[in-house]
């Protein structure tokens, strides 16, 4: 057990079961000696984090769906009546309609397009805003992102486009928020089997060219996503914000 984010309260958005790479960025938090705070979506998935945190003490959650702003209202006035101040936020939450992830980029719906945007990318700046007001100590902010937004990769289509929309977002918000000492940073993580990775056509294909070709020689594990994220949210990367982490066993940095 560690001590870098001891004292800390961080809310933690994205845990679906214990392959979320949000479960691997909470389990070394806790490991810090962070004072957890969940968001679920559904029953479904307060089911999951009552399991999963058994060990952890009393579980704090909040159900919250993004895409409704009454939901968020809520959750940060629970948030900042039970607890007063975060330091930390983790967001790790991303949609998109299966079709639109499949087929041509080009025939995304407006719908599509819409619903991948809102979910993915203003779902970010929407809990910057609200997490900011209860930051009154300074903190720091982390979201998940995908080389898919800088590179084509083929299949990602739309949600390469949301998260060019996020990973701008986090510029934006780290230019916004740096005067009050929170820190806005972004986590580009290498191909994680999760569920939001389930079904991708060729995905073993995507893990395959990873172990192969990458600086590593490995894909990348929640542990590993886990430790960049402690550091992000600790005092240990107090002089940075506004960047892009890429966590992701060197990948991107092949040329070829
Ligand atoms: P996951 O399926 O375990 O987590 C996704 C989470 O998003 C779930 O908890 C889900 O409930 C939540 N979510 C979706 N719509 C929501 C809504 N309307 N309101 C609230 N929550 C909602 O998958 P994951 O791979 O752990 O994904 C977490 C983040 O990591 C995502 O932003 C994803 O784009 C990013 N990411 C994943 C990979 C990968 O290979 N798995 C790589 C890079 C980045
Ligand atoms: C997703 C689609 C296509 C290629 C992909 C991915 N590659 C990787 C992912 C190569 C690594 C996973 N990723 C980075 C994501 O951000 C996934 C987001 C996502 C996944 C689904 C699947 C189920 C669904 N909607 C989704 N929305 C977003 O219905």
């Amino acid at each position: 057990m560690g001590e870098m984010l001891s004292g800390k309260n961080i809310l933690v958005m994205g845990v679906r079961n214990k392959w979320s790479i949000a479960w691997g960025i909470a389990q070394a938090a806790y490991r810090e000696g962070a004072n957890l705070i969940f968001t679920y979506l559904g029953d479904r998935e307060k089911e999951e984090l009552e399991k999963l945190t058994a060990g952890m003490g009393t579980l704090h959650a909040h159900p919250c769906d993004v895409t409704s702003d009454e939901d968020i209202e809520k959750l940060f006035d629970w948030v900042k009546a039970e607890f007063g101040v975060i330091h930390g936020l983790v967001h790790a939450i991303a949609f998109a309609k299966s079709e639109d992830l499949r087929e041509s980029f080009l025939n995304t719906s407006r719908d599509g397009f819409r619903l991948a945007l809102d979910v993915s990318a203003y779902s970010f700046v929407a809990v910057c805003r609200h997490a900011a007001e209860i930051m009154t100590e300074g903190g720091s902010i982390i979201t998940l992102t995908y080389r898919g937004s800088m590179k084509i990769v083929p299949g990602y289509n739309v949600m390469g486009v949301a998260k060019a929309a996020l990973e701008a977002s986090v510029r934006y918000a780290a230019y916004e928020l740096g005067s009050r000492n929170i820190r806005v940073n972004s986590l580009s993580s290498g191909p994680i089997k999760t569920l939001s990775a389930k079904g991708i056509k060729n995905f073993n294909d995507v893990l395959k060219v990873v172990e192969e070709r990458s600086p590593l020689r490995r894909n990348v594990t929640l542990e590993d996503l886990g430790n960049t994220a402690v550091y992000l949210l600790s005092d240990l990367s107090s002089g940075v914000t506004g960047e892009i982490i890429y966590v992701d066993s060197g990948y991107n940095n092949m040329g070829l």
